[in-house]
């Protein structure tokens, strides 16, 4: 398969700039490579067949270096073609550290690993995709980020929860997919913006998917990881914390106990017979109804220790997720807050995990809203690795039809000032680990792709995907900067589109929040699916996830002085931001405080009239995307053009939906009347 919509950024278009094109093709006319490890083998692929799309000419293999116009491969060979300083310069940064040098009209790509050196082959292309010149190139790039991970949740079955782009491109039916042409293509895409790590299965982990770590599916897993390992990127599989129940009949998972440390053992020992260098497991355990170690009385340190403990011989990790809370909460019950959960269930177990475990632990308290805190617990933990969770699907936040460019939201959350120790302990800082220097850290992130042509249902947000990649390995790019990147790689070096498609996905977050729940407070999503309005659709469930809307006022109280306490989670001066009311940010007001409708926010404006204002401009916003889009008609291809048009047909409904829903939930509770006397129905 190969079109304009599924070859996503690297559409290798042929170079339009005849200036610039003349110049590539005189630099990039032959090839020495050095090394023939299957990465390597993947940058030369990629480098050949871009660079004949590109520019129409086929390079030429040279067996010797000195007369080739690129080189590629490991130092320590082509180490005479480079300068002391440029050797020295390698030598101080990370595995994953590259370099691509112009010298002499020769191009030199050079890394700590075989994979940095496709990673600089990406660079390269890059540059070339952008027309940007390559004489006197001089680049040292290295990753912020340790871990760079995506999370699937596919299931055998086909299906993707929480997925918005088709089904599953890694099983069909109940069965691993046979053709496997599509993995590797997203191998492709995904090393090409730097991504090392990938889980391949669910989190939710059910029956037959326990079975993965089995003989049964252990040899097709590993030509999954075999793929994956020639594009840089390390497999690990999501686990049934119960599987020696469900698995082998045991009568107990039990940490603690011998018979079932044993089985892991074994079990362990088994897959690395297979995979030889597996990454390790991700790990929901007691998390909305998954088996944990709570059933014994042990907590999370007892049961990810048992498994760390087994991988150790081997280098394996255990990635535990921190999204444990109450799921059967009463909503009568005011004093219990899933805000707090996280934080209240793991700081207690500082240091006593194991140094291959990582907490993952999403961005926010709640779970990935529009909006909310950033997650108090990140940080936290001084002695013990964690890792921050991302949505890169878009759950919560239109689910890949309407238009959210996330990269806005993600940088805020990096470079949140946690002041855990002092001024500039940011979240980016931390999960770099370069404040509480963990062994292992990073970035993680549930993918929105599926089996959809253009694998993200909307073209559009294949930008999230991109973006997503680019940041976690440079968090100091902008979302901007991400944008234009991404756009002139999918759609050409066009002003007019690099233009108009920037304001459109640099706005699209304020847009969508502008149309969804107010400040801060999330959900009023249909249950179940999680898209469309229902106000009070959680509001009586069991999910803690309230608004608490009555006839005076709306928010959650988690102040500590009437509250539910959970501010008292932030280190100073947070804490003291978020509780007092009349500091907090508006964006947040109804996240952490409950207010009346005519409380005045620091934008002047009542949060009543707030809440009319940016229902009616959201909706607005939206119609205004749409004429953007139309605008860009004639520089589009038909087919993603039609994609995204169609997709911002439907936004437009739900748009309209929303904000006839809020505005009307809200004058009937209230009573109080739109200054603008605009349609309340
Ligand atoms: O937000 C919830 C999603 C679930 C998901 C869970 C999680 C995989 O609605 O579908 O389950 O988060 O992160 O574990």
């Amino acid at each position: 398969m190969s079109s304009k919509k599924y070859n996503m950024w690297l559409q290798y278009q042929p170079i339009l700039n005849t200036t610039c094109k003349k110049h590539y093709q005189k630099m990039l006319t032959t090839l020495y490579v050095n090394g023939n490890a299957p990465t390597i083998q993947s940058a030369e692929q990629e480098l050949t067949d871009a660079i004949f799309t590109m520019l129409g000419q086929r390079i030429t293999s040279k067996s010797d270096m000195d007369h080739a116009t690129i080189v590629i491969g490991n130092i320590e060979e082509i180490s005479s073609l480079l300068s002391n300083d440029h050797i020295a310069r390698l030598a101080e940064m990370n595995e994953e550290g590259y370099l691509v040098i112009e010298n002499q009209g020769k191009i030199i790509i050079s890394g700590n690993s075989d994979a940095a050196v496709l990673y600089g082959v990406h660079h390269l292309l890059r540059n070339m995709q952008l027309e940007q010149d390559l004489i006197s190139l001089a680049v040292f790039e290295q990753p912020k980020n340790q871990f760079r991970m995506l999370n699937q949740w596919d299931n055998l079955n086909g299906s993707v929860e929480r997925g918005y782009s088709g089904k599953s491109i890694f099983y069909q039916n109940g069965k691993i997919v046979k053709d496997k042409t599509r993995i590797k293509d997203y191998a492709r895409y995904l090393s090409s913006v730097g991504i090392n790590a990938i889980s391949i299965n669910n989190v939710n982990v059910w029956e037959e998917e326990s079975y993965f770590i089995t003989k049964k599916y252990l040899p097709e897993i590993r030509e999954i990881a075999d793929i994956f390992r020639a594009y840089g990127i390390t497999l690990y599989l999501s686990i049934n914390f119960a599987s020696p129940m469900t698995i082998d009949g045991m009568s107990t998972a039990d940490p603690l106990n011998q018979s079932v440390q044993n089985w892991w053992k074994d079990k362990i020992a088994e897959i690395y017979h297979y995979i030889p260098d597996f990454g390790g497991f991700i790990v929901k355990a007691d998390s909305e109804n998954r088996p944990g170690p709570f059933t014994y009385n042990r907590d999370h340190a007892d049961g990810a220790n048992m498994l760390a403990k087994a991988f150790e011989p081997y280098g394996g990790k255990v990635i535990w997720r921190c999204f444990v809370y109450n799921h059967l909460q009463d909503w009568r019950d005011r004093t219990t807050d899933r805000a707090r959960a996280a934080y209240d269930h793991f700081k207690p177990l500082d240091g006593k995990f194991h140094e291959n475990v990582i907490l993952q632990i999403k961005n926010g308290p709640m779970d990935f809203q529009v909006r909310e805190g950033v997650s108090p617990l990140i940080g936290a933990m001084p002695n013990t690795n964690q890792m921050i969770e991302f949505q890169v699907a878009q759950e919560y936040t239109g689910q890949q039809i309407d238009l959210c460019y996330l990269l806005p939201q993600w940088k805020q959350i990096l470079q949140f000032d946690t002041y855990i120790k002092g001024a500039g302990t940011t979240i980016a800082e931390i999960v770099a680990g370069t404040i509480h220097t963990y062994k292992y850290s990073g970035i993680a992130a549930v993918s929105n792709i599926g089996d959809d042509e253009n694998w993200t249902g909307n073209t559009l947000a294949q930008a999230n995907l991109y973006g997503y990649g680019r940041l976690i390995w440079n968090p100091d790019l902008s979302a901007e900067e991400i944008a234009q990147e991404w756009i002139v790689q999918t759609f050409g070096n066009k002003k007019e589109v690099s233009n108009t498609l920037g304001e459109m996905l640099l706005n699209s977050w304020e847009i969508y929040e502008n149309y969804t729940a107010p400040l801060g407070v999330g959900w009023m999503v249909t249950p179940g699916v999680h898209y469309g309005p229902n106000i009070d659709g959680y509001e009586y469930s069991k999910w803690g996830t309230y608004h608490f809307a009555d006839r005076d006022g709306v928010g959650v109280d988690r102040t500590k002085e009437t509250g539910t306490g959970f501010t008292t989670q932030y280190a100073e001066p947070n804490q003291n931001l978020y509780n007092d009311v009349s500091k907090c940010p508006d964006e947040l007001l109804l996240f952490f405080h409950h207010v009346p409708y005519k409380y005045t926010l620091k934008n002047s404006k009542t949060i009543i009239q707030h809440i009319y204002d940016t229902h009616f401009k959201g909706f607005e916003q939206v119609e205004d995307l749409i004429k953007k889009w139309d605008s860009l008609a004639d520089l589009i291809d038909e087919e993603r053009f039609k994609n995204v048009q169609n997709r911002l047909k439907q936004q437009k409904n739900n748009a309209r939906e929303w904000r006839d829903q809020i505005n009307t939930y809200f004058y009937r509770k209230s009573g109080v009347a739109d200054k603008q006397n605009r349609a309340i129905y």
